[in-house]
């Protein structure tokens, strides 16, 4: 296999600047809708945010945890315990990031805290240099696939109903979430509605191995993908399972950084997959994975944690890399939140696609009265 160029060689040798003040604040908003999935439904996003201030510039960036350890292991008090015990000391100016990344690789795991402060880092950055942060990255500017993820609903007509809307709006694909005992029939009302949808499900590792001939029906449906059917910490048992079905599978939960996307590769775990920029660890990895997977014929998109404004429009510049090829769980602020705490929201385009935020950083604005009527927790660090 020829050698490819690192796409974050000159992102790790970026200088960390002074930080005059660091702080979280956790802001809580109401979802238009409960979002429901096999593992929990959340009524309403409550998203710690960090604040970085500069030489009078102020970068925001978002950690995508949860406050359960529903989804994933990490929750907003762990990540706050880890950044302000254990990483916020490791952040010194003057050092290169690829320096901050090894000195992090101490604390294992908690990629979302690690996240959060190198994405804002990075924000932070941009900002300083008034450039976009795609343009930080290393990337131009794009047009950006839609994804909406649909969850559960009270009836297979309540699910038909939102990917009407959703399929009126032009999105680029639809995800639907499956839990045992909700999937065959409902997935089957969306199909018969919709022949030829980019459709895929996720079922959020509701499944045993044991379940395969009952997975194995979804293979009659066309997806474009089955997400995480086994357990969050699985690798092998896709390995057995992605054997057996005609599907592609797609990894989200078990892949915590690149050593996992290639385990998954090497074991044929997977064909597809979902990279949260917060769950491996932050941009870096991020676009580490995905141009690992655009070598190896192995398709990535972006997924979501039903994120703000500030997380979501990272999730945005992330699309611009090598590697993301397919649409991600990307969808419009009014999916989520009636008021977002930054402005513009995102909206598609007649085409489905999302336009890259311009100016500088996220280019978006963070409106400081939002985040104060939201304000549930601020803490000064620094
Ligand atoms: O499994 O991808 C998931 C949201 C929260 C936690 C886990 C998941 C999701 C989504 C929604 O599917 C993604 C989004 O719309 O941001
Ligand atoms: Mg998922």
């Amino acid at each position: 296999m020829t050698q490819r160029p690192s796409p974050t060689a000159a992102l790790e040798g970026l200088i960390l600047p002074k930080l005059e003040h660091i702080d979280l604040v956790t802001v809580k908003l109401p979802f238009v809708a409960p979002f429901g999935t096999s593992v929990y439904t959340w009524t309403d996003k409550e998203a710690m945010l960090m604040r970085l201030e500069s030489g009078g510039v102020t970068a925001w960036s978002e950690c995508v945890s949860d406050p359960d350890p529903f989804y994933f292991y990490e929750t907003n008090d762990t990540a706050r315990h880890i950044i302000k015990d254990f990483l916020l000391p490791l952040v010194e100016p003057g050092i290169a990031l690829g320096e901050l990344e090894a000195r992090f690789r101490r604390v294992r795991g908690h990629g979302m805290a690690k996240a959060t402060i190198e994405n804002g880092l990075l924000i932070l950055i941009a900002l300083q240099g008034g450039v976009p942060l795609h343009e930080l990255l290393g990337r131009p500017a794009k047009k950006i696939m839609s994804g909406l993820s649909i969850g559960l609903k009270e009836t297979p007509a309540d699910l038909v109903a939102a990917v009407e809307r959703a399929v009126a709006k032009k999105y680029h694909r639809v995800k639907m979430k499956i839990k045992k005992g909700q999937d065959f029939e409902w997935v089957r009302a969306v199909r018969d509605r919709f022949p030829d949808l980019r459709l895929m499900v996720d079922a959020n590792g509701d499944y045993a191995l044991s379940d395969i001939a009952h997975l194995r029906e979804l293979d009659a449906f066309n997806l474009m993908m089955i997400e995480q059917p086994l357990s969050y910490s699985d690798i092998y048992e896709h390995s057995l399972l992605q054997k057996e079905l005609k599907t592609a599978i797609c990894l989200d939960e078990s892949i915590h950084g690149l050593a996992d996307a290639a385990a998954a590769i090497a074991l044929g775990a997977c064909r597809i997959i979902n990279v949260k920029q917060g769950r491996v660890g932050g941009l870096l990895e991020s676009m580490r994975i995905a141009s690992f997977c655009a070598g190896r014929g192995v398709d990535v998109w972006s997924g979501g944690m039903d994120e703000t404004g500030i997380g979501r429009a990272v999730n945005i510049h992330l699309q611009t890399a090598e590697g993301f090829t397919l649409p991600g769980d990307t969808s419009e602020t009014s999916n989520y939140f009636d008021e977002d705490i930054a402005d513009p929201p995102v909206v598609l385009e007649p085409d489905g696609f999302i336009e890259v935020p311009g100016g500088p950083g996220l280019g978006v604005t963070v409106v400081a009265e939002r985040i104060l009527m939201r304000a549930i927790r601020w803490d000064r660090l620094r």
